[in-house]
Protein backbone atom coordinates (compact mmCIF):
# COMPACT_ATOMS: atom_id res chain seq x y z
CA UNK A 1 0.00 0.00 0.00
CA UNK A 2 1.53 3.71 -0.44
CA UNK A 3 -0.18 6.42 1.64
CA UNK A 4 0.35 10.33 0.21
CA UNK A 5 0.00 12.83 2.97
CA UNK A 6 -0.43 16.57 1.76
CA UNK A 7 0.19 19.31 4.12
CA UNK A 8 1.61 22.77 4.99
CA UNK A 9 3.62 21.40 8.01
CA UNK A 10 5.56 18.28 7.16
CA UNK A 11 7.83 18.50 10.08
CA UNK A 12 4.20 18.04 12.52
CA UNK A 13 4.06 14.59 10.52
CA UNK A 14 7.46 13.08 10.41
CA UNK A 15 8.50 11.79 13.43
CA UNK A 16 5.35 9.86 14.10
CA UNK A 17 5.99 8.31 10.52
CA UNK A 18 9.52 7.62 11.78
CA UNK A 19 8.46 6.13 15.13
CA UNK A 20 6.97 2.53 16.34
CA UNK A 21 4.46 0.21 14.24
CA UNK A 22 4.33 2.72 11.34
CA UNK A 23 8.45 3.04 10.85
CA UNK A 24 8.53 -0.56 10.86
CA UNK A 25 5.94 -1.41 8.32
CA UNK A 26 7.60 1.18 6.13
CA UNK A 27 11.03 -0.01 6.15
CA UNK A 28 9.78 -3.71 5.79
CA UNK A 29 8.22 -2.22 2.49
CA UNK A 30 4.53 -2.92 3.37
CA UNK A 31 3.64 0.33 3.66
CA UNK A 32 5.30 3.20 1.45
CA UNK A 33 4.63 6.89 2.90
CA UNK A 34 5.38 9.81 1.81
CA UNK A 35 5.02 13.10 2.46
CA UNK A 36 4.42 16.15 0.71
CA UNK A 37 4.51 20.11 1.24
CA UNK A 38 1.82 21.75 -0.06
CA UNK A 39 3.47 25.18 -0.80
CA UNK A 40 5.62 22.85 -3.49
CA UNK A 41 2.73 23.32 -5.58
CA UNK A 42 1.79 27.02 -5.85
CA UNK A 43 3.11 29.06 -8.47
CA UNK A 44 2.94 32.51 -6.79
CA UNK A 45 5.84 34.40 -5.77
CA UNK A 46 3.99 33.94 -1.62
CA UNK A 47 3.67 30.62 -1.86
CA UNK A 48 0.39 31.26 -0.93
CA UNK A 49 -1.97 28.23 0.00
CA UNK A 50 -4.85 30.16 1.66
CA UNK A 51 -7.25 33.32 0.50
CA UNK A 52 -10.43 35.25 1.75
CA UNK A 53 -13.61 33.38 1.52
CA UNK A 54 -15.89 34.50 -1.03
CA UNK A 55 -18.90 36.44 0.53
CA UNK A 56 -17.21 37.40 3.74
CA UNK A 57 -16.62 36.29 7.04
CA UNK A 58 -13.75 35.30 9.25
CA UNK A 59 -10.90 33.16 8.90
CA UNK A 60 -9.17 32.06 5.41
CA UNK A 61 -9.87 29.38 2.72
CA UNK A 62 -7.56 26.57 1.42
CA UNK A 63 -7.08 27.40 -2.39
CA UNK A 64 -7.75 24.88 -4.90
CA UNK A 65 -5.07 25.39 -7.10
CA UNK A 66 -2.29 23.76 -5.52
CA UNK A 67 -4.17 21.31 -4.30
CA UNK A 68 -5.19 20.47 -7.56
CA UNK A 69 -2.35 20.61 -8.89
CA UNK A 70 -0.54 18.38 -6.16
CA UNK A 71 -3.12 15.42 -6.63
CA UNK A 72 -3.40 15.23 -9.85
CA UNK A 73 0.85 14.63 -10.21
CA UNK A 74 0.41 12.36 -7.79
CA UNK A 75 -2.42 10.15 -9.59
CA UNK A 76 -0.32 10.56 -12.93
CA UNK A 77 2.37 9.25 -11.01
CA UNK A 78 2.74 5.64 -11.80
CA UNK A 79 0.39 3.27 -9.87
CA UNK A 80 -2.93 2.75 -8.94
CA UNK A 81 -5.34 5.72 -8.48
CA UNK A 82 -6.67 5.36 -5.10
CA UNK A 83 -8.41 7.01 -3.05
CA UNK A 84 -8.29 10.61 -2.19
CA UNK A 85 -9.45 11.75 1.27
CA UNK A 86 -10.05 14.80 2.53
CA UNK A 87 -9.28 15.13 6.23
CA UNK A 88 -12.29 17.89 7.33
CA UNK A 89 -14.37 18.20 10.54
CA UNK A 90 -16.99 17.36 8.09
CA UNK A 91 -16.13 14.29 7.20
CA UNK A 92 -17.68 10.87 8.01
CA UNK A 93 -16.41 9.82 11.61
CA UNK A 94 -13.82 7.13 11.66
CA UNK A 95 -14.59 4.09 13.30
CA UNK A 96 -13.27 0.80 13.16
CA UNK A 97 -14.70 -0.52 10.11
CA UNK A 98 -14.33 3.03 8.41
CA UNK A 99 -10.46 2.34 9.22
CA UNK A 100 -10.86 -1.85 7.68
CA UNK A 101 -12.42 0.13 4.31
CA UNK A 102 -9.52 2.55 3.82
CA UNK A 103 -7.33 -0.15 4.15
CA UNK A 104 -8.72 -2.01 1.12
CA UNK A 105 -7.52 1.16 -1.17
CA UNK A 106 -3.80 0.10 -2.79
CA UNK A 107 -3.38 3.66 -2.62
CA UNK A 108 -4.19 6.62 -0.48
CA UNK A 109 -3.94 10.51 -0.58
CA UNK A 110 -4.73 12.18 2.52
CA UNK A 111 -5.20 15.71 2.39
CA UNK A 112 -4.96 17.56 5.81
CA UNK A 113 -7.63 20.97 6.14
CA UNK A 114 -5.82 24.20 7.73
CA UNK A 115 -7.48 27.87 8.02
CA UNK A 116 -11.49 27.37 8.18
CA UNK A 117 -11.41 24.73 5.49
CA UNK A 118 -11.03 23.53 2.02
CA UNK A 119 -12.37 25.79 -1.31
CA UNK A 120 -15.77 23.86 -1.98
CA UNK A 121 -14.75 22.65 -5.45
CA UNK A 122 -12.17 20.24 -3.49
CA UNK A 123 -14.58 18.18 -2.05
CA UNK A 124 -16.71 17.79 -4.90
CA UNK A 125 -14.45 17.62 -7.70
CA UNK A 126 -10.95 15.87 -6.55
CA UNK A 127 -11.88 14.15 -2.86
CA UNK A 128 -13.53 10.52 -2.96
CA UNK A 129 -14.30 10.70 0.62
CA UNK A 130 -14.23 13.02 3.44
CA UNK A 131 -13.12 12.18 7.61
CA UNK A 132 -13.05 13.37 10.88
CA UNK A 133 -11.80 12.14 14.03
CA UNK A 134 -14.67 13.04 16.05
CA UNK A 135 -16.48 15.63 17.61
CA UNK A 136 -13.60 18.08 19.31
CA UNK A 137 -11.92 21.16 17.41
CA UNK A 138 -8.23 20.71 15.99
CA UNK A 139 -5.88 23.07 14.46
CA UNK A 140 -5.75 21.12 11.02
CA UNK A 141 -5.93 17.79 9.34
CA UNK A 142 -2.40 16.69 10.28
CA UNK A 143 -2.99 15.17 13.71
CA UNK A 144 -5.77 12.96 12.27
CA UNK A 145 -4.40 12.13 9.04
CA UNK A 146 -1.67 10.43 11.33
CA UNK A 147 -4.70 8.51 13.40
CA UNK A 148 -5.79 7.45 9.63
CA UNK A 149 -2.13 5.93 9.00
CA UNK A 150 -1.68 4.08 12.55
CA UNK A 151 -5.10 2.67 12.18
CA UNK A 152 -4.64 1.29 8.32
CA UNK A 153 -0.75 0.26 8.82
CA UNK A 154 -1.52 -1.66 12.15
CA UNK A 155 -4.18 -3.82 9.73
CA UNK A 156 -1.96 -4.62 7.06
CA UNK A 157 -0.41 -8.30 6.77
CA UNK A 158 3.09 -8.36 8.26
CA UNK A 159 2.68 -5.05 10.02
CA UNK A 160 1.80 -6.83 13.70
CA UNK A 161 3.26 -10.25 15.28
CA UNK A 162 0.90 -13.31 13.31
CA UNK A 163 -0.89 -13.61 16.66
CA UNK A 164 -2.22 -9.73 17.33
CA UNK A 165 -3.82 -10.27 13.40
CA UNK A 166 -5.67 -13.10 14.23
CA UNK A 167 -6.83 -11.08 17.34
CA UNK A 168 -8.11 -8.37 14.92
CA UNK A 169 -10.16 -10.98 12.81
CA UNK A 170 -11.72 -13.07 16.00
CA UNK A 171 -12.08 -10.91 19.05
CA UNK A 172 -14.05 -7.67 17.53
CA UNK A 173 -16.59 -8.89 19.62
CA UNK A 174 -17.90 -4.87 20.34
CA UNK A 175 -16.57 -5.30 24.01
CA UNK A 176 -14.80 -3.07 25.88
CA UNK A 177 -10.96 -5.04 27.29
CA UNK A 178 -10.57 -6.99 30.31
CA UNK A 179 -8.79 -5.86 33.39
CA UNK A 180 -4.82 -6.50 33.17
CA UNK A 181 -1.93 -6.82 35.96
CA UNK A 182 1.64 -7.83 35.88
CA UNK A 183 4.30 -8.05 37.97
CA UNK A 184 4.40 -7.01 41.48
CA UNK A 185 1.48 -9.05 43.00
CA UNK A 186 1.12 -6.62 45.49
CA UNK A 187 1.73 -2.66 44.71
CA UNK A 188 1.46 -0.16 47.55
CA UNK A 189 -1.05 -2.47 49.24
CA UNK A 190 -2.70 -2.96 46.23
CA UNK A 191 -3.28 -6.92 45.05
CA UNK A 192 -3.61 -8.54 41.97
CA UNK A 193 -6.76 -10.38 41.93
CA UNK A 194 -6.85 -13.61 43.20
CA UNK A 195 -8.48 -15.58 40.25
CA UNK A 196 -5.76 -14.37 37.80
CA UNK A 197 -3.08 -16.20 40.33
CA UNK A 198 -5.12 -19.69 40.57
CA UNK A 199 -3.92 -21.11 37.96
CA UNK A 200 -7.69 -22.11 37.06
CA UNK A 201 -8.23 -21.14 33.20
CA UNK A 202 -11.64 -21.77 32.79
CA UNK A 203 -12.24 -19.70 36.03
CA UNK A 204 -10.01 -16.68 34.68
CA UNK A 205 -11.69 -17.06 31.31
CA UNK A 206 -15.20 -16.30 33.24
CA UNK A 207 -14.17 -13.81 35.17
CA UNK A 208 -12.33 -11.83 32.29
CA UNK A 209 -15.75 -12.29 30.20
CA UNK A 210 -18.05 -11.04 33.23
CA UNK A 211 -15.36 -7.96 33.83
CA UNK A 212 -15.52 -6.91 30.03
CA UNK A 213 -19.39 -7.20 30.34
CA UNK A 214 -19.43 -5.18 33.30
CA UNK A 215 -16.91 -2.24 32.24
CA UNK A 216 -18.70 -2.11 28.93
CA UNK A 217 -22.46 -1.78 30.53
CA UNK A 218 -20.78 0.89 32.70
CA UNK A 219 -19.07 2.62 30.04
CA UNK A 220 -19.95 2.49 26.76
CA UNK A 221 -23.40 0.96 27.01
CA UNK A 222 -23.78 2.07 23.53
CA UNK A 223 -21.50 -0.72 22.78
CA UNK A 224 -23.45 -3.40 24.98
CA UNK A 225 -26.53 -3.17 22.93
CA UNK A 226 -24.92 -3.95 19.63
CA UNK A 227 -22.83 -6.41 20.96
CA UNK A 228 -23.21 -10.52 20.30
CA UNK A 229 -24.29 -11.80 24.01
CA UNK A 230 -24.68 -15.31 24.50
CA UNK A 231 -27.24 -16.80 27.35
CA UNK A 232 -24.08 -17.03 29.99
CA UNK A 233 -23.48 -13.39 29.60
CA UNK A 234 -26.76 -12.14 30.57
CA UNK A 235 -26.87 -13.63 34.07
CA UNK A 236 -23.86 -11.43 34.70
CA UNK A 237 -26.16 -8.78 34.61
CA UNK A 238 -28.86 -10.56 37.12
C1 LIG B 1 -16.05 27.95 12.30
C2 LIG B 1 -15.69 26.84 13.19
N1 LIG B 1 -14.42 26.28 12.87
C3 LIG B 1 -13.24 26.84 13.50
C4 LIG B 1 -13.31 26.78 15.01
C5 LIG B 1 -14.39 25.17 12.02
C6 LIG B 1 -13.13 24.40 11.96
C7 LIG B 1 -12.32 24.52 10.85
C8 LIG B 1 -11.14 23.77 10.78
C9 LIG B 1 -12.77 23.55 12.99
C10 LIG B 1 -11.58 22.82 12.92
C11 LIG B 1 -10.77 22.95 11.82
C12 LIG B 1 -9.51 22.17 11.72
N2 LIG B 1 -9.75 20.75 11.92
C13 LIG B 1 -9.51 19.83 11.01
O1 LIG B 1 -9.03 20.16 9.94
C14 LIG B 1 -9.87 18.45 11.25
C15 LIG B 1 -10.50 17.83 12.37
C16 LIG B 1 -10.97 18.34 13.63
O2 LIG B 1 -10.85 19.53 13.97
N3 LIG B 1 -11.56 17.45 14.48
C17 LIG B 1 -11.71 16.14 14.19
N4 LIG B 1 -11.30 15.62 13.05
C18 LIG B 1 -10.69 16.47 12.16
S1 LIG B 1 -10.13 16.00 10.66
C19 LIG B 1 -9.62 17.52 10.27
Amino acid sequence: MRIDIVTIFPEMVRAPLETSIVARARAEGIVEIAVHDLRAWTEDRHRSVDDAPYGGGAGMVMRPEPLFRCVEQLRAEAGPRGRTVLLSPQGRLLNHDRVRELRNADRLILLCGRYEGFDERVRLYLADDEVSIGDYVLGGGELPALVVVEAIVRLLPGALGSVASLDEESHTDGLLEYPQYTRPQEFRGWSVPEVLLSGDHAAIARWRRAERLRRTAARRPDLLERANLAEEDRAVFE
